[in-house]
């Protein structure tokens, strides 16, 4: 990657000159860190790193040891269970030019591609996926743990929740303890594959906390505010509850 001639494909277009280099100095910047760091050692390397005051909570959640909800074992994986189940399609996603941003709450916004998101620890999990519609399916879901992607961001003192917007339009907000605890992942693996087009290339939420409609498939955008808006979610604002856990 060479990230001082790539052209960011998620630039607003309203960004003027000012504001435009700072941000290309940044994205190199955090491409040569996210290139070089040793992320076998993420948790130290963020310790390590906080020269700026980190929100109490969010630190203390991320690197407090929380209860994991007990996983199956790889034979209990029901490979035809899991029904697509998308509100308006699947949309088309070009992969090369695609790229995660986390902004928001941030002290560290981030523009991650696939390959950075390849280049972090690898965590995967086989549990049970569960829709109010009446269906579950045991799945394994492999993917960077959103926990890691929050701390590399540097969350800001006021952050409390989790907005996840997805390339069809969807939209999602989540508490951050749910956010962050070490079984939300940022999947793009499924049953060992990468995940295809249908089930939320190439980046979805998975989570054995949360019911289906919280697991935002085709994740292009995390926001970290520190309120909740009017617009709490795709389903939740068609009356779903907002919660939504398992
Ligand atoms: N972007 C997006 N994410 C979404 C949905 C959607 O329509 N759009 N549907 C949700 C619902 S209701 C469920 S049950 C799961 C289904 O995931 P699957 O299609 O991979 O089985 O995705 C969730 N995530
Ligand atoms: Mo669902």
């Amino acid at each position: 990657m060479s990230p001082q001639n790539t052209p960011d494909p998620n630039l607003d277009p309203d960004l003027d000159d000012t504001d435009l280099l700072p941000r290309r100095r940044f994205l190199t910047l955090a491409g040569a860190g996210l290139l070089t760091i040793g992320f076998g050692s993420l948790a130290e390397s963020v310790v390590g790193g906080l020269s700026e005051p980190l929100n109490q909570q969010v630190e203390s959640l991320i690197f407090k040891p929380q209860q994991p909800v007990p996983e199956f074992p790889i034979s209990a994986i029901e490979p035809d269970k899991l029904i697509v189940n998308s509100f308006r399609g699947t949309p088309a996603i070009d992969q090369l030019a695609y790229r995660l941003t986390i902004d928001g709450e941030v002290n560290q916004p981030l523009s991650l591609s696939t390959q950075d998101l390849k280049d972090l620890p690898f965590v995967d999990m086989v549990i049970r996926h569960v829709c109010v519609e009446g269906w579950a399916a045991i799945v394994q879901w492999g993917g960077v743990r959103l926990r890691d992607l929050v701390a590399i961001a540097k969350p800001s003192n006021k952050a409390k929740y989790v907005y996840f917007y997805s390339a069809d339009g969807y939209y999602e907000s989540w508490d951050i303890d749910s956010a962050l605890h070490p079984q939300t992942l940022m999947a793009y693996q499924k049953n060992g594959q990468d995940l295809t087009p249908e089930y939320g290339a190439p980046l979805r939420l998975a989570s054995p906390i949360k019911l289906g409609y919280k697991l935002s498939k085709w994740v292009t955008r995390i926001e970290l505010r520190s309120e909740l808006g009017q617009k709490r979610g795709y389903w939740e604002d068609l009356s779903y509850e907002w919660y939504a856990g398992i």
